[in-house]
Parts: C-alpha cells; structure tokens; sequence
C-alpha cells in the first residue's frame, strides 16, 4: 500500500524520509485531487499481467520499457540521479509500475508544499503532466520499474520554473490550482 506524507524542511540527505514529527499523512484522495492516480497491482504474477494490461488498454499505454535504478545497472548513474531530483515536469504523464526495491516520488501540493509518496514493489503511480514533481531513490539505493507511455516516449524535463509551457497552464485549469 501507498504511503504518502507532508516533507519536513531539513536539507539533509534526500534518501531519508524526510517525515515530519508528528507525521502528516497524506491520503489517496487528497493524491488524486492533485492528478496523481494510484494503482495497487495485485503480488500474483498472472492476475499482475491482466491488471496491467487491462489498464493500458484502457488508457492507451502503448510503449512499454523497464529501468532498474543501481549503481550497477543505470549508465550515468549519479548524474541521472540528479536530474531525476531537480524540480521538474512533462508535457505528458509519468508512469511507474514498482517490480522491485522503492523510492520516493515527490509531488508539489496546491500550496506549493512537498508531498512525498513512498513506492513499493506492485504500486503502480501515474503521476499527470505538467505537475511539479521530483523522484529520489531512498536509503536501499535500489529501484526497478516499468515504464509506460502513449505512443513514442518522452521523457525530457522541463525544470522549473516552466509555467509558460501548454501542459504546466492546462494541469493548473483542469486540477484547479492557482498559478
Ligand atoms: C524518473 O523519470 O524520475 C524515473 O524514471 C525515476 C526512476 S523510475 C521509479
Ligand atoms: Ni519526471
């Protein structure tokens, strides 16, 4: 299951969870106000398949690749990291279906706060264009992921500030947050 919480203010390490004392949960509900859907796959291999296949089919996910995150596996590796972590959005949705290990998924609130959202093995997030969002692996320093996308992917950031951008002004209009 999902955990999602307001971030504390510390500078230190990103790969912490960065709670606040006492912890503020954020619930799925209040996600999905801001755009960001989630999904609880089923951990059985064969009901995983139709439950995934059944939702990219439903919402037009046609590519379909994996990145595992390691120090190992992913060229680049600290350089990729860092740009996964500088405050950005896409001009299309940002999809993650978790196989393996977890990490953290930030997301910008309608107040501009830092929500952190914890993902795990079967969760899948589908984070909307044009929301501010930022993505750290946490202490495990291991995550595996497939990636969907309708038709050809791309994954360019665009760091803030990209308040200028079509899909910025339209995720601002249809979630009903003030610019
Ligand atoms: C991204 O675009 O931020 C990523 O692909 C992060 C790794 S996938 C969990
Ligand atoms: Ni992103």
């Amino acid at each position: 299951m999902v955990r999602a919480w307001y971030m504390d203010e510390a500078e230190d390490d990103q790969r912490k969870p960065h709670m606040t004392d006492p912890p503020q949960f954020v619930s799925m509900d209040q996600l999905k106000d801001l755009g960001v859907l989630y999904f609880e796959i089923s951990s059985d291999p064969a009901k995983a398949e139709k439950e995934v296949n059944k939702l990219r089919s439903d919402r037009g996910y046609t590519y379909k690749d994996m990145i595992t995150c390691s120090r190992e596996k992913l060229p680049n590796y600290e350089e990729k990291l860092k740009i996964f972590f500088e405050e950005h959005l896409h001009t299309d949705e940002e999809i993650r279906y978790i196989t393996e290990g977890s990490g953290y998924f930030d997301v910008r609130d309608k107040n501009n706060k830092w929500i952190r959202i914890e993902v795990l093995p079967n969760d899948l997030i589908i984070l909307p264009a044009g929301i501010y969002h930022r993505f750290t692996l946490d202490e495990q320093n291991y995550i595996q992921a497939h990636r969907f996308f309708v038709g050809e992917p791309v994954w360019t950031p665009h760091n803030r500030p990209a308040d200028d951008m079509e899909a910025r002004k339209t995720y601002l209009q249809k979630f009903n947050v003030a610019a």
